[in-house]
C-alpha cells in the first residue's frame, strides 16, 4: 500500500461513508474524522473528532498523516455563517495544519458549483474562470485558491476535485451529465493519491457520461480513467421526470437548482 496513514475528513457524510470502506485499500491505517460522534473504529481505522473551525482540533487530526482526503464541511447552498466557519475558516485551518506537519498532498472535495453559472450548452475546462453559483460555491472557489497559494508558497500538492453529482444513481436529467459513480469517485481519488506529480490540479469529478459540460484534458497527468457511465440510466430517468422548462435558470445553467437557491 502506497500510504501508511490517510486522513478522511467528513467521514460521516454521504461520500465519507462511501469512501470509508473503499479507501482501506489505499493505506495501512485510515484516520476518520467528523464533527460529531459517528460510531466506533473498525480494523485498520482510527477515529478523531474535530470541528473544522477549531484550529487546534484540526491540527491534531492532521498530525502524523501522509495525505488528506478533505470531504468535510457544508456540502450544499445555505446561509453564509456556517459555510464561512466550516468551509472557509475550516480550509485555512486544514492547510495551516498540513504546512506545520509537512503533509504534502491533499485531495480537496471542490464542487461543480464553482462553475455553476456556465450554461449547459457550454463545455468548459479547468482554465475557465470560476462563476460560482452561491455562497457554498464561493467557499469552494476560496478553497481552490487557498490550495493554489499553499502549492506556490509551500509546495503542498492539491487535487481540487470538482465533484459533479455523486450518488448511487443519477436522480434527474441534469445528473445524466454530472453523475460520478461511487467507484469512479474512488478511482479518481486513488489516481490523485498515486500520480507521481500532482502539482496543483483542477479535475472535474464525473463518470464517462455521453452528455457532458466538462473537459478534463488539463488533468491527463492524473491518469483518471472513469469506468462507469450514466448512460445506462438515461431511459429510466427520462421516463420518471418531466420535460424541463427551458426558461428556468435551473435548466439553463450547469449548477441546476443551486443557481436559484436562497436568498437566506
Ligand atoms: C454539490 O456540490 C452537492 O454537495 C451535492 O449535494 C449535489 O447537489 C451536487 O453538488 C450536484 O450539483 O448535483
Amino acid at each position: 500500500k502506497l500510504h501508511k496513514k490517510l486522513l478522511l475528513t467528513g467521514a460521516a457524510g454521504g461520500l465519507g461513508m462511501v469512501l470509508r470502506t473503499r479507501l482501506k485499500a489505499n493505506c495501512s491505517l485510515l484516520r476518520l474524522s467528523d464533527r460529531v460522534a459517528f460510531g466506533a473504529a473498525e480494523a485498520d481505522e482510527e477515529i478523531m473528532l474535530a470541528d473544522l473551525a477549531d484550529a487546534a482540533a484540526v491540527d491534531s487530526i492532521v498530525a502524523g498523516v501522509d495525505a488528506i482526503i478533505h470531504m468535510g464541511g457544508v456540502s450544499v447552498e445555505g446561509p453564509f455563517a456556517p459555510i464561512m466557519q466550516a468551509n472557509i475558516l475550516g480550509v485555512v485551518n486544514l492547510y495551516e495544519a498540513a504546512r506545520k506537519h509537512g503533509v504534502n498532498r491533499v485531495i480537496f472535495a471542490s464542487s461543480n458549483h464553482v462553475t455553476g453559472f456556465y450554461r449547459q450548452d457550454q463545455t468548459i475546462t479547468a482554465d475557465h474562470a470560476p462563476r460560482p453559483d452561491g455562497f457554498y460555491a464561493l467557499s469552494k472557489a476560496f478553497g481552490e485558491n487557498l490550495s493554489r497559494l499553499y502549492f506556490d508558497r509551500y509546495g503542498i500538492e492539491t487535487a481540487c476535485v470538482r465533484i459533479g453529482s455523486s450518488f448511487a444513481e443519477p436522480l434527474d436529467r441534469r445528473m445524466l451529465a454530472t453523475w460520478l459513480s461511487f467507484d469512479d469517485l474512488h478511482r479518481l481519488i486513488t489516481a490523485c493519491l498515486t500520480t507521481p506529480v500532482l502539482g496543483h490540479s483542477i479535475v472535474f469529478g464525473m463518470s464517462h457520461n455521453a452528455v457532458t459540460w466538462w473537459d478534463n484534458a488539463k488533468a491527463r497527468h492524473i491518469g483518471y480513467v472513469p469506468l462507469d457511465s450514466s448512460d445506462i440510466f438515461r431511459d429510466a430517468v427520462y421516463a420518471k421526470t418531466q420535460m424541463p422548462d427551458a426558461s428556468d435558470p435551473a435548466t439553463v445553467y450547469q449548477g441546476g437548482g443551486f443557481v436559484k437557491a436562497g436568498p437566506f
